[in-house]
């Protein structure tokens, strides 16, 4: 009986049935690859004939996995029952108390209570850990199922009650449990952050890919780690959630399993309240080439499902809404025999020997451990294509007034008549007087229980969630000769991008860092110049090359193979950021440190994969993000989508992300030196934002030893060839230093003032030693005050300052206040357009003759100006006062 029958009546059952036995025949008697070959080819004709039918990909709404074919549970099954119910309840218990005594500190009671199961079947049956041989899986748990982790924790005696006690309150260091998986918080616990929806999935995606190019590349033998995400129904919405699905289908990659949680609600109510969620679902991944298990009923359907000979009940089952079976649960028994059963007597038969209360507990398949097992043990032996499973819960479950209402994911409380009904339902042994007081239960560390748990981990490899803490790792790592080439400077006109790539291809060379370097690349290897990777490094791909490059034959050919190095990612700034976490976290992921150094259009970083980044700085990873054709009038022709002119403001706040506007090859060199450095020898948890541009200009030498000053963020490049009667300081970063040198010329040669000009690698490392210098100022008053780097770099240098960036002008404002004269900031606030650089500069008022124009400005404001000197530098370098505000809305 298929969904197609449901929907369109039978005008000849008779050979209808002719057609269904004979296919059943041929399944028994020459089994299931002939029935499938049979049907593959009646299809083919039908797809021929052009009566093929639509929704063939959908089934019914029943479990894929027929009950003949259900393995034996291995586990003991009230056993875990009982394990289930402490688990259930010490989860409960944490938000319930954490919220009685801090009212509104949050938590989520109806989502562990929806996957309970879920993971306990994982935990007790499949997720491998990382005593074992190998890395063990890597596991994505849906964020705020938090609770339910950590209760199972708590009874494995990993955590005692005042830690529980402490979840949500974290301010004291190391004492509390955080809200969701955060590795930040609790490195040693939690690995992969995921309560940003749908950053979780995208990554576990990636993370399973990433697993086969290392041992495609012989880094680390994965073929012992399985990824596992938990999804959230709602969080499909996400577009990261299922934008990537097909790279998992494409790959092949069998060592990836979902588990989507198909409580039917989402925050508000209703995933799909006018639809069905698992189906959809289903036909989404099933068209993107996934393996699809749905389990959707619990096991006192299968008697029900075994007599419904007519297929009445599967096409009720099939008809009924997402809304409706939410109201079900909501309502109970009495309501599910009526609505669900009552629309016809032959329905009601069906069900004529169970009561409400029995009709209440029919389970819904995700609630069942023996349903749900049978769909993990047929994912881990899937080959070829990932596997999802579609889990049909119930939000809240067993939590009483909470269950399948629709306030049911923000209620936090529960009252004590709620608490005892749950201690009923769960069986704890928890009297009355006791429940007053809301404790935890514990069985003691050697009740059967707690063993059982234990020994199944053992088994199993060890107790989970576990992140590996770093350790310093002895890899060596290049020495200074591989820059110190960089330092001296380039004749030939080179855009700093080209300085980087050149760079990048000795890191890759490099005998000891080299096979350990990733470059990632989201379609744009051609625009920033880095094609000649494809054919010296090659491109990662598991199926090899099939076909002749179009370039064969020639020296730079695209070049792609099972170990190639390069993650050619396509068009996906969401899908190349999961890679960079996936390879930047390796180093406790899999214990072998990797270096990913991920290029792209610097206007698509920050700003759209934004909270990656984030979830990144979470994950301690470490790494390279290089934003290219940066600055929103080097890349000239692009315009307003694509000039980057704040990427750096938006790198400024995330803790642990080190961003530098450099100007030259040199401090690219020493950035990148410093960086590995850091990474590998001083094990720290930071990545670095570079960005690059396209402009050609000569790429001058290292001016003396400034390795210092470029990597905390500024240092003088050039002095005043002499000293006039006034005298300025220039700040220039990125391209815009040489604007700062056309400036100081023109200021010397047209208006009698001299400058020294400054190159301001990071204006985000001179503001944060700023405010830690401050603090630590203020929290020390009997101490001698410390001063800033910015303020002893520049010495007795005084003001004016004009600063100059083909950023926003707040970067340069941020270190204002630590200036000592005033502060002019020239920058491209405004939407960016497609005109020439020099019709840019002039537009968003950073080229020479502005600077120059903010220069006599400044000096006018501190009484050094001459009568009629700016009028005048209008006429000279055709200044128009009353041109366009580029910040005009
Ligand atoms: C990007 C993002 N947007 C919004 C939220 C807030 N939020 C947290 S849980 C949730 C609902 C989740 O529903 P679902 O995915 O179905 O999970 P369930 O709790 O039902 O298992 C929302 C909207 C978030 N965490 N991340
Ligand atoms: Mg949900």
């Amino acid at each position: 009986m298929t969904l197609y029958s449901t929907v369109q009546q039978d005008s000849d059952p008779e050979e209808t049935g002719e057609w269904l036995d004979s296919l059943s025949a041929v399944n028994e008697a020459h089994g299931p690859n002939r029935a499938r070959y049979l049907l593959a080819n009646l299809l083919d004709q039908a797809r021929r004939g052009g009566f093929v039918p639509d929704q063939l990909l959908a089934t019914d709404y029943v479990n894929t996995i027929p009950v003949e074919h259900e393995p034996r549970y291995p586990g003991d099954e009230e056993m875990e029952e009982r394990i289930d119910s402490i688990i259930r309840w010490n989860a409960a218990l944490m938000v319930v108390r954490a919220n009685a005594r801090s009212h509104g500190i949050g938590g989520h009671l109806a989502t562990f209570a929806s996957s309970a199961e879920l993971y306990d079947v994982a935990f007790n049956h499949f997720f491998r850990g990382k005593d074992g041989e190998g890395s063990g899986d890597q596991i994505f748990y849906q964020g705020h199922a938090s609770p339910g982790i950590y209760a199972r924790s708590f009874l494995e005696g990993r955590f005692d009650e005042a830690k529980l006690e402490n979840f949500r309150r974290e301010a004291v260091r190391g004492t509390g449990l955080s809200s969701y998986p955060h590795p930040r918080l609790m490195p040693d616990y939690w690995e992969f952050p995921t309560v940003s929806m749908g950053l979780g999935p995208i990554a576990s995606i990636y993370q399973a890919r990433f697993n086969r190019y290392l041992h495609a590349r012989g880094i680390k033998d994965t073929t012992g780690s399985r990824v596992w995400a938990f999804v959230g129904d709602g969080e499909t919405d996400e577009p990261e959630s299922l934008g990537a699905l097909s790279v998992a289908a494409r790959e092949g990659l069998d060592n990836l399993v979902w588990v989507v949680n198909c409580n039917l609600q989402r925050l508000d109510g209703p995933v799909r309240g006018n639809g069905k969620i698992v189906q959809e679902l289903e036909t989404v991944f099933r068209g993107a080439g996934w393996n699809v298990i749905k389990v959707v009923w619990g096991r006192e359907w299968d008697p029900l499902l075994a007599n419904d000979a007519e297929g009445l009940l599967r096409r009720r089952l099939n008809e009924l809404l997402d809304g409706h079976f939410q109201k079900m649960r909501a309502e109970g028994g009495a309501y599910i025999r009526k609505h669900l059963f009552g629309t016809d007597p032959r329905l009601l038969a069906l069900v004529s020997h169970l009561d409400d209360d029995q009709m209440g507990r029919l389970r819904r398949g995700g609630h069942d451990r023996f349903k749900v097992h049978a769909a993990y043990k047929a994912a881990v032996e899937h080959r070829g294509r990932p596997t999802v499973v579609l889990a049909h819960t119930v939000k809240g479950w067993d939590l009483g007034k909470a269950q399948s209402s629709n306030r049911a994911h923000s209620i936090k409380d529960m009252d004590l008549a709620e608490l005892k009904s749950f201690r009923d339902r769960l069986e704890l042994p928890i009297s009355d007087a006791q429940v007053e007081k809301m404790p935890y239960y514990h069985p003691g560390k050697d009740a059967p229980e707690v063993r059982y748990l234990l020994e199944h981990r053992r088994a199993l490899g060890g107790q989970l969630p576990k992140r590996r803490m770093s350790t310093p790792h002895a890899m060596p790592i290049p020495g200074p000769r591989l820059y110190e080439e960089f330092h001296k400077g380039t004749p030939k006109p080179v855009s700093t991008t080209m300085a980087f790539v050149s760079l990048f291809s000795r890191l890759l060379k490099d005998p000891e860092i080299g096979r350990r370097i990733v470059p990632i690349i989201p379609d744009e290897a051609r625009t920033f110049g880095m094609d000649p990777l494809f054919s010296s490094v090659g491109i990662y791909d598991p199926a090899g090359q099939q076909f002749e490059p179009t370039d064969a034959g020639m020296l730079l050919r695209l070049r792609m193979s099972a170990d190639g190095q390069v993650l050619e990612e396509g068009i996906t700034e969401a899908g190349s950021m999961a890679s960079f976490q996936a390879a930047g976290t390796c180093y406790a992921t899999h214990a072998e440190p990797m270096f990913p150094f991920y290029v792209f259009y610097s206007m698509f970083g920050m700003q759209r994969t934004g909270d990656q980044v984030w979830a990144f700085g979470d994950a301690r990873g470490r790494g390279f993000l290089l934003g290219g054709t940066a600055g929103r009038t080097t890349l000239n022709g692009e315009g307003l989508q694509h000039e980057d002119g704040h990427s750096h403001l938006l790198a400024t706040a995330v803790p642990n992300l080190i961003a530098y506007d450099p100007a030259f090859a040199y401090e690219i060199a020493v950035i990148v030196e410093e960086g590995l450095r850091r990474m590998v020898r001083e094990t720290q948890d930071v990545f670095y934002y570079v960005t690059l541009q396209n402009e050609n200009y000569v790429q001058l030498p290292m001016p003396g030893d400034v390795k210092e000053g470029i990597l905390r963020g500024i240092y003088k490049l050039r002095d005043a060839p002499q000293r006039l009667g006034r005298h300025v300081q220039l700040f220039g970063s990125g391209c815009a230093v040489n604007l700062a040198m056309e400036a100081q010329e023109l200021l010397a040669r047209n208006h009698g003032v001299s400058s020294d000009v400054w190159s301001v690698t990071s204006y985000q490392q001179l503001r944060r030693n700023a405010l830690d210098v401050e603090r630590h100022n203020r929290l020390h008053p009997d101490e001698a005050p410390r001063r800033p780097y910015l303020v002893e770099a520049l010495g007795d240098a005084k003001g004016p300052f004009v600063a100059v960036s083909d950023y926003v002008k707040l970067l340069p404002d941020m270190v204002a206040r630590w200036l000592p004269g005033r502060l002019t900031p020239l920058g491209t606030d405004g939407f960016g357009m497609s005109d020439t650089r020099e019709a840019l500069r002039r537009h968003f008022e950073i080229d020479a003759p502005s600077i120059v124009i903010a220069t006599l400005e400044a000096l006018a404001s501190e009484g050094k100006g001459k009568k009629g000197e700016v009028s005048a530098a209008f006429e000279t370098y055709g200044y128009d006062p009353e041109k366009f505000r580029p910040s005009a809305l």
